[in-house]
């Protein structure tokens, strides 16, 4: 472990008596700085994209903390041209008195010492964002090829610039006057240490202020995008909360309930010696008619991707809540076998957030939460606001125990079908289907299975296809909407059935990638809303059956041209109206020539589907890529949806699901 200087911060004192010249502190403050600077990946994770917006994410944290603390209502986050970045808040300002301990102002120590932040705020409370990382503005600092920190405080205007990693340019100096309290730290990550880039992604920053938003109820946030000719500006603001996010996940599910289910509650605990402080627990339940559960945890605003504790808590409570009623009311006959928590997590959205003073983070990606205290807590404020929702609103308890009580029934009918599946998915011995057309190589590393739509493209797939590598296997209509559909029937359908066995992997929970047939799972279907539409269902197949296939990247959309224009006997292709127009100026064609518009990959033969499609110098295709389970909930939540619109949007517009690549 690195040694990281952490320094206690107790007094305080006035400004004036502490202009001071350079001392061995200054030059320890540097050498920590240092430190983050020769090993980055410590403090950031990584110096890739992620890392980069990391960044953001811990200015934002301490402007979060300072409205958690009940004095800062406003929080702006703006992408500057040139792709620096400012972070702005109405709070308190940080302090700007000279601290003792270091003999420097506030904000130079807590921009330039490291963890210095996290020891300053006993007196508001405590700090509670970040967590994952929590590493402080100095590594932002320290990352930076320079950054400029201004404070409104007292009456004055305060200003800092800070240049090659955080080395002051002068001692923080007060440069007019005002009557507004409040923080702006604008910053440009340094290219030296950001290799991969130092772009900035609206979208991903988007995306995080809104959950911000929607994590920490009635603060305000703004998102700017400057960059741009015509800067983009979003607001988000929820006066509700975890009941606007569950709301909002639920639109497109179809919500059998009006009302969200609130649960909030508080206790304080001890916690290291002498230490004192609160846990403050939320969650919110709503459920649809769909069958599958979508459960999100944070804790100090981070998301808990592995889970942990408090989702323990949660379990713990509904299912001792529903179980208790469901026997109370007669839903259940004593003796006969309880709901489990996945009975009653069928069609459950829920959102569970706590705060904790202390988080200890487990687990291969450090978001397993694992405070032990906090099960209970969880269990205990969940358990009494359910228990009082379901004797205060009878019907709507009646809806959901119905629900639960059906899924109940599905699941134990479904045990023997699904063993069956199981049985017949390629965990144990099976044939191949009959219309697959394998390829004859073994190594799953070279192999490659395209999902054709329809019988006469999967005929010239077949023929025109590398026999040694690529398998094809043709599905004839639609797929099954799994999403709408009950396990059992999912088992039961014949394409879903093929698919499974020719992969290979089996289903989840069990699916294992490692005995998947085909590294490259190539989806091939019409450029017309039936294609996208059959496109759309197999990914949600995959998403809900077979996660990881997406999430480590099997998962590929072939991408047939759309265009052909043939001169002199030379046939060019376009994959879309952008190449069109290029291709005509290229080939300098008067305008009336002729050119074939491609209505669905059966109008191909198999020699121009192998140029155009299979080959893989030659082709083009899109890899499916999904990093983190919330936006893939919104992405198929949209998806799936009965809303028309964001459906087409899809997927040529989203830049998060599919990422362009040309192999
Ligand atoms: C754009 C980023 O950092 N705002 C911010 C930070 C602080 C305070 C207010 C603050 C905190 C406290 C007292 C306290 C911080 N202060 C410190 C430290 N926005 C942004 N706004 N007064 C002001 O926690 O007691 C660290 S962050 F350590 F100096 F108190």
């Amino acid at each position: 472990m690195e040694e990281e200087k952490v320094m206690h911060i107790q007094e305080s004192e006035s400004l004036e008596k502490g202009d001071k010249e350079y001392n061995a502190s200054d030059i320890q403050v540097l050498e920590g700085l240092e430190a983050v600077r020769k090993r980055p990946g410590m403090y950031i994770g990584t110096t890739g994209p992620n890392g980069l917006h990391h960044l953001v994410w811990e200015i934002i944290d301490n402007a979060i903390d300072e409205a958690l603390a009940g004095y800062c209502t406003e929080i702006v986050v703006q992408i500057n041209k040139g792709d620096t970045i400012t972070v702005k808040d109405n709070g308190r300002g940080v302090p700007v008195d000279i601290v003792s301990k270091s003999g420097l102002s506030g904000v130079e120590t807590v921009f330039t010492i490291l963890h210095a932040g996290g020891k300053f705020g006993e007196t508001s409370g405590y700090k509670v964002s970040g967590g994952l990382h929590g590493v402080g503005a100095s590594v932002v600092n320290a990352l930076s090829e320079w950054m400029e920190v201004t404070v409104n405080k007292n009456g004055g205007v305060y200003y800092i610039k800070f240049v090659d990693g955080g080395k002051p340019v002068e001692h923080l100096k007060k440069i007019g006057e005002t009557t507004t309290s409040g923080t702006t730290v604008t910053f440009k990550p340094d290219p030296k240490i950001f290799l991969d880039t130092v772009i900035f992604s609206y979208d991903t920053i988007r995306d995080r202020v809104r959950q911000m938003a929607y994590l920490n109820r009635g603060v305000k946030l703004i998102v700017i995008d400057d960059r741009l000719d015509t800067p983009v500006q979003e607001t988000f603001c929820y006066e509700g909360g975890i009941i606007e996010y569950v709301k909002n996940i639920n639109a497109n599910k179809g919500p059998i309930m009006e009302d969200v289910i609130y649960c909030e509650g508080y206790e304080e605990i001890e916690y290291l010696p002498e230490k004192k402080g609160k846990i403050y627990c939320e969650a919110a339940i709503q459920y649809n008619e769909s069958y599958s559960k979508t459960v999100f945890s944070f804790c100090n605003n981070i998301h808990t991707h592995e889970g942990g504790t408090h989702e323990e808590g949660f379990r713990m409570a509904i299912q001792r809540v529903v179980n208790n009623y469901a026997l109370e009311k007669k839903y259940l006959k004593e003796g006969e076998e309880k709901y489990t928590v996945d009975d009653i997590q069928e069609g459950m959205v829920a959102i569970i957030s706590i705060k904790h003073p202390n988080p200890q983070y487990e687990g291969q990606t450090k978001t397993k939460l694992g405070n032990t205290e906090v099960r209970k807590i969880v269990s205990q404020v969940v358990g009494e606001a359910l228990k009082r929702f379901f004797y205060e609103n009878p019907k709507v308890a009646n809806l959901i125990l119905d629900k639960i009580s059906m899924a109940s029934k599905a699941r134990m009918a479904a045990r023997t079908a699904q063993e069956n599946v199981r049985r017949k998915s390629g965990l144990e011995f099976t044939t191949l289907p009959g219309k697959l057309a394998d390829c004859s190589s073994k190594n799953p590393a070279e192999c490659e299975l395209y999902i054709v739509e329809g019988d006469s493209a999967g005929g010239s797939a077949k023929s025109g296809r590398d026999r040694d590598t690529q398998a094809v296997l043709p599905l004839r209509g639609k797929i099954l909407n799994v999403e709408k559909a009950r396990h059992e029937k999912v088992f039961d359908n014949a394409e879903i059935g093929n698919m499974i066995v020719a992969i290979g992997g089996g289903v989840d929970p069990e699916f294992d990638v490692l005995k998947i047939r085909y590294h490259k799972i190539v989806i091939m279907t019409d450029a017309d809303v039936d294609g996208s539409h059959i496109r759309i269902l197999l990914l949600t197949f995959f998403y809900r059956y077979m996660r990881d296939l997406i999430t480590q990247g099997y998962v590929y959309i072939a991408q047939p041209p759309l265009y052909k224009v043939e001169v002199k006997g030379k046939a060019y292709y376009a994959y879309n109206d952008e190449q069109l127009e290029v291709l005509k100026k290229q080939l300098e064609l008067k305008p009336g020539y002729p050119f074939q518009r491609y209505k669905g990959l059966g109008e191909m033969n198999d020699v121009q589907l192998w140029d155009t499609t299979l080959n893989p110098k030659t082709r083009k295709m899109l890899r499916v890529t999904l990093s983190d389970a919330i936006e893939a909930e919104q992405v198929f939540t949209d998806l799936m949806g009965d809303e028309v619109q964001p459906r087409k949007d899809f997927i040529y517009k989203n830049a998060k699901f599919v990422k362009n690549l040309d192999i």
